[in-house]
C-alpha cells in the first residue's frame, strides 16, 4: 500500500558514498592532463560525487516518505500505538537538516578549492560531511523502524467490516482462515496474532473486509500492551459488526466482563459466537449460554466451514 523510499543506516551511506567518491576521484587522476590540475579536478570529483549520492538517497526519503498529517486517520493512530509521532516529524525533519548541509557545504568547499587551489579542503569536506551523517545516524534508525512497522499495515478496503474480536486463543484467526481462506497464524498459545488481518468473503455482489484482530484481555485500557491497543482501534475506526468470540475451554468470567465492557464502550451491533462446541463438554455451553441471554449468539466450531458460513450469513443480515 506504501510505497516507501529505501532508507540507509548512516554508516551504509557514508561508506557508499565514499566509495564512489574515491572511484570517481581515481577516474579523473588517470586522465593526461598536468598533474596539479589533475589533482584539483579530481578532488572536486570526489567532493562533488559524495555529496550528489548523499543527497540523492536524503532527497528521495524526504519526497516519498510520507509525513504523518499525510496518513490516513486509521494508520496515524494505528502508529500512534507504536511509536511517538512527534519523533517521526523530528527525524524527518532531522534528514532535511542534513540535507542543507551537505549541499551548503558542497558549494563552500568547491569554490575554497577552486580560488584558492589547496586540495586540502576536499579532506575537510569528508570529514565534515561524515560528521552530519552521522549526527542523523538515530533519526535514519528510527525512520528504517517506522517504515518497518508502515509496512506491516493492512491494506483497508472500503468495504462492510466485520470485526473478529475475544480473548486470546479463543479461535479468532481459525474462524477467519476457515471463512475466508487467508493465511492467518494459528497456535495453541496466547496473542499469536500481534497485527491486524484481513480476509474478504463475498456474498452476491457485495464483499466483505473480516478482520482477525490480536487477543484482548479483560483490564482497564491503561493496562493494556500495544498488541490489544490495536484490536480496539479496529473495533472503534472500523467495525460495522463485532463478532465475539467465547471460549468455552478457558476461564469464562473475564471473557463475559470483557464482553461487556466492549458493549458499554463502544455502540455496536454485536453477535456472541461459543466456540469449540466440538471439544466443549455440553453442560459447560449451557452454562455460557444462561450467562449471556441478552445477547444474539450461536454455537459453533470455528473449524467446521458450514457453521462459519452460517455466522457470516447472520453477520451480513445484521449489518443490513
Ligand atoms: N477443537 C477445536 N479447537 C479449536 C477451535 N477453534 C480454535 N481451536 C484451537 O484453539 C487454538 C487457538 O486458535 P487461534 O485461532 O489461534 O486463536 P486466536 O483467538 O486467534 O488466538 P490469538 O491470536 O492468540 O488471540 C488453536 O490450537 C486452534 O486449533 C474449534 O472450534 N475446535
Ligand atoms: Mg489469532
Amino acid at each position: 500500500m506504501f510505497n516507501l523510499p529505501y532508507i540507509p543506516t548512516a554508516e551504509n551511506l557514508i561508506d557508499k558514498a565514499f566509495r564512489r567518491g574515491s572511484k570517481d576521484a581515481k577516474a579523473v587522476k588517470s586522465t593526461r592532463k598536468p598533474r596539479r590540475q589533475r589533482l584539483q579536478r579530481a578532488e572536486e570529483k570526489r567532493v562533488a560525487t559524495i555529496s550528489k549520492i548523499i543527497e540523492s538517497d536524503l532527497k528521495a526519503i524526504i519526497r516519498n516518505f510520507p509525513s504523518y498529517e499525510q496518513l490516513p486517520k486509521f494508520y496515524q493512530e494505528l502508529l500512534d500505538i507504536r511509536i511517538d509521532k512527534n519523533k517521526y516529524k523530528k527525524s524527518l525533519g532531522a534528514v532535511q537538516w542534513c540535507l542543507t548541509n551537505i549541499k551548503d557545504l558542497e558549494k563552500d568547499t568547491i569554490s575554497r578549492i577552486r580560488k584558492e587551489r589547496d586540495t586540502g579542503f576536499a579532506k575537510e569536506f569528508s570529514g565534515r560531511s561524515a560528521s552530519f551523517v552521522k549526527r542523523i545516524s538515530n533519526e535514519l534508525d528510527e525512520l528504517i523502524e517506522i517504515k518497518r512497522i508502515l509496512l506491516s499495515f493492512p491494506t483497508l478496503k472500503e468495504e462492510p467490516t466485520i470485526v473478529v474480536a475475544g480473548y486470546p486463543n479463543a479461535g479468532k484467526s481459525t474462524f477467519v482462515k476457515t471463512l475466508t481462506g487467508s493465511n492467518v497464524k494459528i497456535a495453541s498459545y496466547p496473542f499469536t496474532t500481534q497485527d491486524i488481518l484481513i480476509g474478504h468473503k463475498r456474498l452476491k455482489y457485495e464483499e466483505y473486509q473480516i478482520i482477525d484482530s490480536p487477543g484482548l484481555l479483560d483490564r482497564p485500557m491503561e493496562k493494556r500492551n500495544w498488541i490489544e491497543l490495536q484490536a480496539i482501534l479496529a473495533i472503534k475506526e472500523l467495525a460495522d459488526i463485532m463478532l465475539f468470540i467465547i471460549d468455552p475451554m478457558s476461564d469464562i468470567g473475564p471473557q463475559l466482563s470483557l464482553l461487556n465492557e466492549i458493549r458499554e464502550k463502544f455502540n455496536l451491533k454485536l453477535l456472541v459466537l461459543i466456540n469449540k462446541k466440538d471439544i466443549a463438554e455440553r453442560e459447560r455451553i449451557d452454562y455460557i449460554k444462561n450467562k449471556i441471554i441478552e445477547f444474539q449468539y450461536i454455537e459453533i466450531s470455528a473449524k467446521i466451514p458450514e457453521d462459519c458460513n452460517s455466522v457470516f450469513e447472520t453477520a451480513t443480515k445484521m449489518i443490513g
